[in-house]
């Protein structure tokens, strides 16, 4: 990723990164990570298929022009497409009645109603983005890729998801190595639709904006344990609501076909309830140091920097 010097701004001799300070600003918020992607990447199963590389930068470049405000582009979706689609659809939703915790298939529910969850259908991203934004304010936009968790995390600030549109390879079902729509529609979209989730998203979100290096890093670490594999308990029962795990046939079934003790993997998975989540991240928070503050205004849909005494 390159970054230019003038965004790294200086306010009483300290140093941070330039960030978002409303949510048209997101625009600016488009650094891509290609370790992952199929041009690059020799392990990515569409690496040797000069088709399925061009489909999706054709789909990628609808979100390089995308600007915010702008309605999201429908994507007519090939057969080829549809049929991945059905094949982990299937697959997966016959698990989530016993995987999933209760938040996801509540909105998987109300998603399979209003928004084109089917089996046959890829559901449209505007369709989706309507939806959550009726919910819990949280709003689609499209990406092209894996995104630097800077840019990601900011967005998250502004309630906005930052989402892949394309599929993934035909070859591999059940498994990308890159976010694909499957990843963001299957296992983010439902969890987002969830009021104290979508608080919990947010809030990983303003504490990232300006932080160092070091702190950035932290929150993507605390991201991957809640948001992308996180697993909690209901019930007596261990269930998932990380994204990672409610879009991946392999590891769903793993993580609750063992009996965890889990006081042993408390230390690698956060357990997430309405209480802990907002705790843990409050004193994770705490923790970041900037020179200022920021206050999230709904009304502008920005954010006031408050510089500490
Ligand atoms: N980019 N498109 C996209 N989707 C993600 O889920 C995503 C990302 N970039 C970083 C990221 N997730 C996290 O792993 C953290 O690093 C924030
Ligand atoms: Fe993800």
């Amino acid at each position: 990723i390159k970054r230019n010097a003038e965004d790294v701004k200086t306010t009483k001799e300290v140093k941070f990164h330039w960030f978002p300070k409303k949510i048209a600003d997101l625009d600016r918020c488009h650094h891509l990570v290609t370790k992952f992607d199929p041009d690059l990447d020799q392990d990515h199963p569409g690496y040797r298929d000069t088709v399925y590389r061009q489909r999706r930068k054709m789909i990628g470049d609808i979100a390089f022009t995308y600007r915010y405000g702008q309605p999201i582009p429908q994507m007519e979706y090939t057969e080829d497409e549809i049929d991945t689609w059905r094949q982990v659809y299937g697959t997966l939703r016959d698990l989530y009645t016993t995987h999933a915790c209760k938040e996801h298939l509540e909105a998987f529910r109300l998603l399979e109603r209003h928004c084109g969850y089917s089996p046959d259908n890829i559901p449209q991203l505007e369709d989706v983005s309507r939806f959550l934004k009726e919910r819990t304010g949280f709003q689609l936009r499209p990406v092209a890729g894996l995104l630097s968790a800077r840019d990601f995390l900011a967005s998250l600030a502004f309630r906005v998801f930052q989402c892949t549109q394309y599929i993934r390879h035909a070859s591999s079902p059940m498994h990308s190595p890159e976010p694909d729509c499957v990843h963001e529609l299957l296992g983010h979209v439902p969890m987002l639709a969830d009021r104290t989730f979508a608080q919990f998203s947010q809030n990983l979100g303003l504490a990232s904006l300006g932080a160092s290096d070091a702190d950035i890093e932290k929150l993507s670490t605390l991201y991957w344990f809640t948001v992308e594999y996180g697993l909690c308990k209901q019930n007596g029962e261990v269930k998932a609501y990380g994204a990672g795990l409610l879009s991946s046939y392999g590891e769903l079934v793993v993580c609750s076909s063992v009996s965890w003790d889990l006081t042993w993997f408390w230390n690698f998975f956060v357990l997430f309830d309405r209480f802990s989540s907002q705790t843990l991240t409050r004193s994770y928070v705490a923790g970041i140091k900037r020179p200022f503050s920021v206050r999230f205004d709904p009304y502008t849909c920005s954010v006031e920097v408050l510089d500490n005494p």
